[in-house]
C-alpha cells in the first residue's frame, strides 16, 4: 500500500510535470503564433529590411565586375547604375583623351566637365589604348575576369577593336555583352545617333509640342539616359539567367526603341484614331479635326483625365509659376466650389466628364482664374486637401534646393579633387537592403595601375613593361623643332 501508494505519487508528480511542460510549450506557441499575428496585423509580415550596415549585408550587385567601353551619355547612365547598386566598374578610356565628355560644357577650368562627372559617379578609370597590342592583351585578361562588357560605340567599332562576340565568348563564356545602338537591325543599323535623332526617331519629337507648332523635343533624355535604364534591366537579367545556364548572352537596346517603349501610349492612340477622333484631346473640343497621324497635344494629360497647365501668381516675372492642374472626375465638385463655380457641379454642360470635353479651354480659363491669385505652392497646399491631383512646375533652382530630395539621396552632394563639391543625382531606385553607394566619378586613368595590380594581379615587372610600351599612355607629344 504504502508503496504503492509512494508510486502512485510519483505518477501523479511526473504527470503533474509533464501536464506543466506541455502547458508551458503551448504557451510558447501560442505567444509565438499571437506575435506573428500582431505583426502581420501591423503590416509587418513582410521579410523586414536587414538592419546591418551595407557593409556588412553586401549590396545588391557585389562581386558582379563590369568592363565599361561606354561613353558619352546612355551607355555611361546605365554603368552608373550599375554601380550605384554596388557593381564594380571598370570604365576604360582612350589615353590623354577619356570620355569626350570630360571636355565638353566644361565650367570649371582644367577639371572634368559635369557632364561627365554626373555620368560617371561610382566607377574606377583605366586607361588603355585598345588597338595597341599591349593593350589589346590587358583587355583580353580583363575580359577574362569580368561578368558584363557594356559598350556604346558606333556599330562595328568593338568588332574593329578585335572584341566580337565570338572573341569575347571563346575567353570567358560566362560574359554579358551589352550593346546600345541608335538603331536595331534594319535599314538604319549603322548610323551614329544622339539623343534627339532617338527621340525624333523613336515618335516621341512627332507627338510632342502645340499642334500648330513644329515638333518638339524633350527636356528629359529619354534617348539616352531612357536607354540606358532599359540596358541595365537587360543586364541584371541575363546576369539573372547565367545562373541558370552558367552562359552569357548579348544584350541589344536600340535608342529608338526605347523611346518607342516610353512613348507607347501614343502609339496606342495612333490605333485609336481607326474608332474616331480622341475625345480626351483639347483638339476634339475645338472642333479641330483629326489627320492621320497621333497628333501633337501640347499640354494635355495623356490619360482619361483632362489636364493643362496653368499661369500661377507671379507668372509675369517667374517662368515657373505655373500648375498642372487635373480635374479628375471623382473631385469635379471640389474643384467647382474652390474655383467659385458651384452652379458647375449640376449644370448639365458641366455636370459630367463626356458633357465637359468639348468646353475644356473654358474649364481651363476658369480654373486659371482662380490659380492666377496663389502661388503654385499654395495652389499645391489647397488641392491637395480635396485629393485634386496638382504638380507645381518645379525649376532646377527649386529641385536642387528641394531638402526632401537630398534626404532620400535622390540629390546627392560629392566632393572632387579638382572641381570641388557638386550635386549629382543619386539612385532613384531605392532597395531597402543595398543602399546606393553614391561616390564621385574618377580622374583619367585614375585607378590604372590599382586595377593591373588587383584586378589582373600582374607583377611590377609586367606593369614596368607595360608602362613602357604605351599602351596605358598617351603617346608623347613630338618636340618642338629647335629655333635655328
Ligand atoms: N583606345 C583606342 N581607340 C578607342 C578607344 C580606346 N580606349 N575607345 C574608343 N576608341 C575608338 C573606337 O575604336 C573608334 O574607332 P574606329 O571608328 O576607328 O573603329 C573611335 O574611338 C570612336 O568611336 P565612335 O565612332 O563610337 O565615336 P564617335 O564620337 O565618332 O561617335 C556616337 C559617337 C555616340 C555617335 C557613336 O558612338 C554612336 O552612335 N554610338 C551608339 C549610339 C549611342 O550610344 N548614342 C548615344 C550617345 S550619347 O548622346
Amino acid at each position: 500500500m504504502a508503496a504503492r501508494s509512494k508510486f502512485a505519487k510519483a505518477k501523479s508528480k511526473s504527470a503533474a510535470k509533464s501536464k506543466s511542460a506541455a502547458k508551458k510549450t503551448a504557451k510558447k506557441v501560442i505567444k509565438l503564433k499571437t506575435k506573428k499575428l500582431a505583426a502581420r496585423a501591423n503590416g509587418k509580415g513582410l521579410p523586414r529590411p536587414s538592419s546591418k550596415p551595407w557593409g556588412e549585408a553586401g549590396r545588391a550587385l557585389e562581386g558582379v565586375k563590369i568592363l565599361d567601353f561606354t561613353h558619352v551619355q546612355s551607355g555611361p547612365t546605365c554603368t552608373q547604375l550599375l554601380a550605384y547598386m554596388g557593381a564594380d566598374v571598370i570604365k576604360v578610356e582612350r589615353p590623354g583623351i577619356g570620355d569626350i565628355t570630360r571636355g565638353q560644357l566644361r565650367d570649371v577650368k582644367g577639371a572634368d566637365s559635369l557632364y561627365f562627372t554626373m555620368l560617371n559617379g561610382s566607377k574606377r578609370s583605366i586607361t588603355i589604348d585598345s588597338k595597341h597590342p599591349k593593350g589589346k592583351e590587358i583587355l583580353d585578361r580583363l575580359v577574362k575576369e569580368c561578368d558584363v562588357l557594356v559598350e556604346n560605340f558606333a556599330p562595328g567599332a568593338l568588332d574593329r577593336m578585335g572584341l566580337t562576340f565570338e572573341h569575347i565568348h571563346k575567353l570567358n563564356p560566362r560574359m554579358v555583352v551589352a550593346s546600345v545602338k541608335g538603331f536595331g537591325p534594319g535599314p538604319y543599323e549603322d548610323c551614329k545617333v544622339y539623343e534627339n535623332v532617338a527621340q525624333c526617331a523613336g515618335g516621341s519629337a512627332s507627338t510632342t509640342g502645340f499642334r500648330d507648332g513644329p515638333p518638339l523635343v524633350t527636356g528629359a533624355q529619354i534617348g539616352d539616359s531612357g536607354t540606358g535604364l532599359h540596358l541595365a534591366l537587360g543586364i541584371v537579367s541575363a546576369l539573372y539567367q547565367r545562373v541558370r545556364t552558367g552562359r552569357g548572352q548579348k544584350v541589344l537596346c536600340a535608342m529608338q526603341d526605347g523611346v518607342l517603349n516610353l512613348a507607347r501610349v501614343k502609339l496606342r492612340d495612333q490605333q485609336r484614331l481607326k474608332a474616331g477622333p480622341l475625345t480626351e484631346y483639347s483638339q476634339y473640343g475645338e472642333g479641330v479635326p483629326f489627320g492621320k497621324a497621333t497628333p501633337r497635344a501640347g499640354n494635355d494629360s495623356g490619360g482619361g483625365q483632362p489636364g493643362w497647365i496653368l499661369k500661377c501668381k507671379g507668372w509675369e516675372e517667374d517662368p515657373d509659376a505655373y500648375i498642372y492642374f487635373i480635374t479628375q472626375a471623382p473631385v469635379w465638385s471640389a474643384i467647382c466650389d474652390l474655383i467659385g463655380k458651384p452652379d458647375w457641379k449640376t449644370d448639365p454642360d458641366f455636370a459630367t466628364p463626356p458633357a465637359r470635353l468639348p468646353r475644356l479651354k473654358q474649364i481651363f480659363a476658369a480654373i486659371e482664374e482662380w490659380t492666377t491669385t496663389k502661388t503654385k505652392f499654395e495652389v499645391m497646399e489647397i488641392c491637395n486637401k480635396h485629393d485634386i491631383p496638382v504638380g507645381p512646375i518645379l525649376s532646377m533652382k527649386e529641385i536642387a534646393e528641394e531638402p526632401s530630395l537630398r534626404a532620400t539621396g535622390t540629390v546627392v552632394e560629392v566632393d572632387h579633387p579638382t572641381r570641388g563639391r557638386y550635386l549629382t543625382v543619386g539612385n532613384p531606385i531605392k532597395l531597402s537592403d543595398s543602399p546606393a553607394d553614391v561616390r564621385r566619378s574618377p580622374l583619367l586613368g585614375e585607378h590604372t595601375d590599382e586595377i593591373l595590380r588587383k584586378v589582373l594581379k600582374l607583377s611590377e615587372k609586367e606593369i614596368a613593361d607595360i608602362k613602357v610600351s604605351g599602351a596605358i599612355t598617351a603617346p608623347e607629344k613630338p618636340a618642338k623643332a629647335e629655333a635655328a
